[in-house]
């Protein structure tokens, strides 16, 4: 068999030499050409979660402030910096300090925003997991002024795990919420596994219609629909999921789910899937040694790591790169880790590549904009950094 092992092996060294480009072209572990730029010199940040570019305005920027905040942030007219201004602030309860997972979380620019200029919000309040839409005024970088319509809030018992991303389907135009288990530890109301509960899902919901007394309407291909679990859930067996997006080419759903004492996890979410927790915790049985885990159907993460050094204690998902085609990191998804601030890069086989890493900032959110630079910013740093060298 080693013998064996080995000749397989000289084969795919023969195979890969015969690619085209050089070894130095493909991703490395360690791979330091990626390096980290202030992408707004003179301009900071409280708290930053999340960044999006203004449809309708080109290289304009929106960035979310966890203690409620939403900051413009737009070239000065002079060519040489950047100035900021105020979108709207919303009263939100918590988010002020570091391992506060409360506040302002999400936030999606309606398909149609440079016409529509809906947007939606999503932040917790009174121990309530709000999910609103707001209107802009015709600037598109500030908000109308007009009452948010709230679309739902679900009471959540515990401070922690409220996910908080909100995304729009490329592909269908649907709005995707992740919602975490409701929090304290362990999931202890079994909200992961409970299809009829709101926690601890992927939630789609369609916010240009209303129907069933809802203030919005359920697609008409969402999977529970035969009553086997409430209609807005896509998928299910969530823990934490912060922080996901779809990948703009294939429009794939990645997701970080955050996990319990063991292992973090990156799943790709498919309509009516099963994430296993709180019967699974990554790969491994949930508690250790537990039975509970036999579960039919389960779907295991793409890649899972493990509370050291060279992992971490709290995935931050990412964003599929799709910037420059010619780079080795084109179609990974890229993500990190909250406590190390380790950034990986991932393939679908489930491949990770370490990365240089920012600084010490807490990573938060990884987001790209229209040209596929990707953007990472941390709860522990006022910059917002550009990743470069890709
Ligand atoms: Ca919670
Ligand atoms: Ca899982």
């Amino acid at each position: 068999m080693r013998n064996r092992n080995l000749i397989a092996l000289l084969l795919g060294m023969v195979l890969l030499a015969g690619c085209s480009g050089s070894a130095e072209d493909k991703a490395v572990p360690g791979d330091t050409r990626i390096s980290y730029q202030d992408a707004f010199p003179g301009v900071t940040f409280t708290r930053p979660v999340f960044l999006g570019e203004v449809p309708g305005k080109p290289n304009t920027f929106l960035i979310l402030e966890q203690p409620g905040a939403i900051q413009i942030v737009s070239p000065d007219g002079k060519g040489t910096g950047w100035s900021k201004s105020e979108f709207a602030r919303f009263e939100v309860t918590g988010g002020e300090s570091d391992g506060d997972e409360r506040g302002l979380l999400g936030f999606a620019f309606h398909p149609g925003y440079a016409a529509n200029r809906k947007y939606y919000v999503y932040f917790v309040k009174a121990s309530q997991d709000v999910l609103s839409e707001g209107v802009a005024d015709t600037s598109l970088i500030k908000d109308s002024g007009a009452p948010l319509r709230r679309l739902f809030s679900i009471p959540d018992p515990f401070p922690n795990h409220n996910g908080g991303t909100l995304a729009f389907g490329p592909k269908d135009g649907f709005l995707y919420i992740g919602i975490g288990d409701g929090g304290s530890a362990g999931d202890p109301f079994g909200n992961g596994q409970n299809k009829n509960a709101l926690l601890g899902k992927f939630l789609r919901i369609d916010v240009d219609s209303q129907a069933d007394g809802k203030p919005y309407a359920i697609p008409a291909d969402n999977p529970f629909l035969d009553g086997s679990g409430a209609p807005e859930v896509w998928a299910y067996g969530m823990r934490n999921p912060w922080k996901w997006s779809f990948d703009s080419a294939t429009g794939d759903l990645w997701a970080g789910d955050v996990g319990q004492n063991r292992l973090e996890e990156v799943d790709l979410i498919e309509k009516g899937g099963n994430y296993g927790w709180n019967a699974w915790e990554g790969n491994q049985c949930y508690p250790a040694g537990g039975t509970a885990c036999d579960s039919n159907g389960y779907k295991f993460p793409v890649y899972a790591y493990g509370r050291d050094a060279k992992g971490g204690i709290s995935v931050t998902g990412g964003v599929v790169y799709r910037g420059k085609p010619a780079s080795p990191f084109f179609g990974t998804f890229i993500f990190g880790d909250y406590g190390t601030n380790n950034v990986w890069s991932l393939t679908k086989a489930g491949q990770a590549s370490p990365l240089a890493k920012p600084p010490a900032i807490g990573i938060s959110s990884f987001n790209a904009d229209s040209h596929g630079n990707v953007y990472v910013m941390g709860v522990n740093s006022d910059t917002i950094y550009r990743m470069e060298g890709f």
